[in-house]
């Protein structure tokens, strides 16, 4: 049992402390390394979860940057997600057809106490009418917020009055807020209608020998630009990103490509499967984020082609990539070797991350996930023809039994090499526990209790995390960097973004600022208090 979970944990009631103690495990004390993910917080902690419309209309759709996405709802949810999330995006022009950004808008029907009394849906179409006379958008998504759930408006049937009034594309989301238990559950809803309604509508044929979609990919910072310039440099084409930076033009023409690269699992593992299924598209999970992890990646893809030229184009490319940055790089981790992180984001940086730390020699001590599955601390043996949940499966002379312990299928050395001989793409991919060092701690959905207890016991010396808990950081003498929007810095990703990170982590250490965080009361007695007794 680790003493520090049950330092942190001790302060709950014998009720809290039985539920969060299944989401905190130190790694290697566990026996099997089970985590406890995906299920409701509890009502009166404060999580940094957010919701199904933000994993919808704030992070799968969003970056669409000419789709018109209007927010059905009162005005505060399209507010929020007003130009909060970094996903950059530019307007382009290619070969005379034009990809507008609207990313700097915000749309909303503004529901007002009558819309909700008497139905919002007239109002629904009064705007979509707007948007046509204004913009003349190609697409237009209507996204829902929580009370249009509870009223009943169908803003189904009114994206079809508008797709056959206009001739356009304008597609439906439920995604209320209150739908699932975090974002996740918006994630999954984009994913469908994505898939249902977009992939598969274009005829725009690669025009490369090899082209793929990056999955998973939203150009935080411009990330999404550093992973297509690295994959251009070794020949090869993208397709269409989801969604970083992306236009709807591109999304259509996704089936095409001929591989599917998976960046975040978390939030778009849904398409890969769907593709795979409808268009037999294979995928490979691949990360960005880290030096020998932008190494690893490009080899994979490399390998799956398995074409010797684009293999010795791909090891030029590393080959400049490296001696590009290798002085700074030397330099940055003489200065970061052995310092300490906690990471706490959504459903896949933490993992990502602490990839890119280690490239610099510093050790994660804690690690959690807002809103991840088992699958993303566990990891997930993937053959196409087999889902996680199935049953005992006989594939290729082979049976396959997943483990009800874990979400993961377990199989041989000899079982992989068999199936890998019959040319069946295997994607066989750590979670984050199989990354971490053992007494390392992992905590799923977090919360600002814990984040102080932590920060007490632990004392990383960087806290990597989001904007909700940043000031708490702070405020307490530790350097907080945001992995969400990078502290409005970036890219982070391929080579030459591994040292801007580095360069950042060691501008942030090197302040003296936290030295002066210190409670005045902490030295000096500030109050003075006088008992007087009668
Ligand atoms: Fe994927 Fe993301 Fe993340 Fe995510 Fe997010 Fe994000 Fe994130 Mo903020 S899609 S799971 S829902 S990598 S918005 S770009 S930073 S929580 S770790
Ligand atoms: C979201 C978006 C978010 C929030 C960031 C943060 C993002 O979850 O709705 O809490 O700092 O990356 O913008 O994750």
């Amino acid at each position: 049992m680790s003493v520090i979970r049950e330092e942190v944990l001790d302060k709950y009631s014998a009720k809290v402390y039985k539920n969060r103690k299944e989401h905190v495990i130190t790694v290697g004390e566990g026996n099997p390394d089970v985590v406890s993910a995906n299920t409701r917080a509890i009502p009166g902690i404060i999580t940094q979860r957010g919701c199904c419309f933000a994993g919808c209309k704030g992070v799968v759709l969003g970056p669409i940057k000419d789709a018109v996405i209007i927010v059905h709802g009162p005005i505060g949810c399209a507010f929020y997600t007003w130009g909060t999330r970094r996903h950059k995006a530019i307007a382009d022009e290619r070969k005379g057809e034009k990809a507008d950004s609207y990313l700097e808008y915000c749309f909303s029907t503004d529901m007002q106490e009558a819309d909700i009394v008497f139905g919002g849906e007239k109002k629904l179409k009064k705007a979509i009418i707007e948007a046509m006379d204004i913009i003349k958008p190609k697409a237009i998504f209507i996204c829902s917020t929580c009370p249009v759930g509870l009223i009943g408006d169908d803003i189904h049937a009114v994206a079809k009055w508008a797709e056959e009034e206009y001739g356009i594309k304008c597609i439906g989301f439920s995604c209320e807020g209150y739908k699932g238990v975090s974002q996740s559950a918006g994630h999954h809803i984009a994913n469908n209608q994505l898939i249902r309604h977009i992939i598969g509508t274009g005829d725009k044929e690669p025009v490369s020998k090899y082209s793929v979609n990056i999955l998973g990919e939203y150009n935080i910072g411009g990330d999404g630009w550093e992973v297509e310039k690295l994959l251009k440099r070794c020949g090869i084409e993208v397709i269409s990103i989801f969604t970083g930076g992306s236009s709807y033009r591109d999304i259509k023409n996704a089936h095409l490509a001929d591989l599917n690269l998976v960046q975040c699992h978390r939030s778009i593992n849904y398409v890969a499967d769907m593709m795979y299924d409808k268009y037999g598209t294979d995928w490979l999970k691949i990360n960005f984020i880290g030096i020998e992890s932008c190494k690893e990646s490009l080899r994979a893809i490399g390998e799956y082609f398995g074409d010797i030229e684009l293999k010795a184009r791909i090891e030029e490319v590393i080959a400049d990539e490296i001696g590009n940055i290798f002085e700074e790089l030397t330099y940055l981790k003489s200065k970061l070797k052995g310092k300490t992180a906690a990471l706490y984001v959504g459903g896949s940086r933490s993992h990502h991350y602490q990839l890119l730390l280690k490239d610099f020699g510093i050790r994660t001590v804690l690690a959690g996930y807002e809103f991840a599955h088992r699958d993303d601390y566990e990891g997930r043996t993937v053959i196409p023809e087999i889902k996680p949940d199935a049953d005992t499966k006989n594939i290729e002379s082979i049976t396959v039994e997943p483990d009800p312990k874990f979400y993961k299928v377990f199989l041989s050395e000899e079982q992989k090499n068999i199936l890998k001989e019959k040319g069946i793409l295997l994607n066989d991919y750590p979670g984050m526990i199989q990354d971490m060092d053992e007494g390392a701690i992992i905590c799923d959905d977090l919360n600002h209790f814990e984040t102080e207890e932590f920060l007490k016991v632990l004392k990383p010396d960087i806290f990597f995390s989001g904007i909700k808990d940043k000031f708490v950081i702070q405020k307490s003498g530790f350097l907080s960097r945001q992995l969400h929007s990078y502290d409005y810095s970036g890219p982070y990703a391929g080579f030459t973004g591994s040292v801007i990170f580095g360069n950042d982590l060691l501008m942030g250490l090197s302040t003296p600022a936290w030295s002066y965080i210190h409670a005045p009361w902490k030295s000096n007695p500030c109050l003075e208090a006088r008992l007087e007794v009668e």
